[in-house]
């Protein structure tokens, strides 16, 4: 047993709860109890640490990243959807030489060092696998299918299952094999219903981009655009897309999904997503990097959607920098109440990234029974502590994931 206390511990429930001077009481396994570190000091522990001028949080979670794509620093072309994706096309597998494991590696420890306990990871190809399972990080490992190509839809499927299989031999408390669907403009609907059978029978947690672009919705809406072209350019073929938007959405049924983006999604589009009990990941600088916009936040409560917040991949970032991540996006929502606004960006990567997870992880909060993962960060403030963490914190002073301290 193990005992570590701060100034302050914000526990990240839906109330925003603080406890001063408080400390977290804990084994390997789970959190043991929680009160005033004074409270808590004559209990048995191996070790106590009190850390002075410092927040605990639970360690963060960045449920969207593409490691793959780490070594991205200039070759994919930002402003414009289309562009952006022509370029990774043309440049993807360059992206992927051999120097991408040791990029990887930087990228993990950036993740690390800004407090990051927890990702969900998009694995395009599996060249992912083995640097995250060997990771301290705990890992959602989102096994991508994509396939638009009628007669490649068998082998594609089948590399798919290899990948799966190759992931779920790395299946842990650290580590989750999950299915990902590209997007409804890559992924053919026969591909899209051998997946979904995949997730229901092996009870797999699911992500989609969703509505990422303007040009998505309007291939979907009105079959032209720059999908039309890109389909004629890349495979030669004139399509159709696969769905309309309400079907692509009804498909997803029963699964509680991620759905990642939704900047193009209407009123209607996410009262469904709602209904479906599906999440919303939003990367903001992602976001204003491929499609000049950022997701609407009044447009979510309206349907009463706490979005989850992530840096995507290197791709459409320039870092995975969690804290820049929040950062950026408290100066961008300018509409906001700033102190209000600290919390739920704070919420949205610890709180509502676990909130009714589908593997019922016991994640994002400090409570009693949850993982003893764990943030510390410096801070000279007193008050509007979400705020003040947000503003100045550049990196995490201490990082525990399953009760070890890993920095
Ligand atoms: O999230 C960003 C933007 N939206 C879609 N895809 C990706 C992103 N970063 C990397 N990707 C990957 C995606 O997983 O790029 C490929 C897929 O493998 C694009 S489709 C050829
Ligand atoms: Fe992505």
């Amino acid at each position: 047993m193990y005992l570590i206390g701060a100034d302050y511990l914000l526990l990240c429930n839906e109330d925003f709860s603080i406890i001063k001077n408080g400390g977290i009481y804990f084994n390997e396994n789970e959190i043991l109890e929680i009160d005033t570190y004074e409270n808590l000091q004559n209990k048995p522990a191996k070790s106590q640490k009190y850390y002075q001028n410092c927040v605990i949080t639970p360690a963060l979670t960045n449920l969207h990243i593409h490691l793959e794509f780490s070594q991205n620093e200039g070759s994919l072309k930002f402003g414009n959807f289309g562009k952006w994706l022509d370029s990774v096309i043309e440049n993807r597998e360059s992206l992927m030489d051999s120097s991408l494991q040791l990029q990887m590696q930087n990228t993990i420890q950036t993740l690390l060092q800004s407090g990051v306990g927890f990702v969900g990871a998009i694995s395009s190809y599996g060249y992912d696998l083995e640097a995250l399972a060997n990771s301290p990080l705990r890992v959602l490992y989102f096994n991508e299918a994509i396939g638009s190509k009628v007669e490649a839809l068998d082998m594609l499927y089948q590399n798919l299952l290899a990948r799966l299989q190759d992931s779920q031999q790395f299946s842990s408390h650290h580590f989750f094999p999950a299915l990902a669907i590209h997007s409804p403009y890559s992924v053919h609907s026969k591909m899209l219903q051998k997946v979904l059978n995949l997730a229901k029978t092996q009870s797999l947690p699911l992500s989609v981009h969703f509505l990422e672009s303007k040009e998505e919705r309007e291939w979907l809406e009105t079959k032209k655009g720059y999908f039309q072209g890109f389909f004629e350019r890349f495979f030669h073929t004139k399509m159709q897309p696969f769905y309309t938007i309400s079907d692509f959405l009804n498909s997803f049924r029963g699964l509680k999904p991620y759905f990642v983006h939704c900047l193009e999604a209407t009123y209607k589009d996410l009262e469904m997503i709602a209904k479906m009990q599906g999440k919303i990941i939003s990367c903001p600088k992602s976001n204003r990097l491929l499609n000049n916009k950022i997701l609407d936040l009044n447009l979510c409560k309206q349907s009463q959607i706490h979005p989850i917040f992530a840096t995507d991949g290197k791709s459409s970032n320039d870092s995975l920098s969690l804290l820049d991540e929040l950062r950026t996006a408290l100066y961008a929502y300018m509409d906001y109440d700033l102190e209000s606004l600290a919390k739920d960006l704070l919420l949205g990567v610890t709180y509502y990234a676990h909130k009714d997870n589908p593997l019922g992880i016991k994640a994002g909060s400090l409570k009693k029974g949850f993982l003893p993962d764990f943030a510390v960060f410096k801070t000279k403030a007193k008050e509007q502590l979400a705020l003040m963490l947000l503003l100045y914190t550049k990196k995490a002073e201490a990082l525990y994931i399953g009760g070890k301290q890993i920095i």
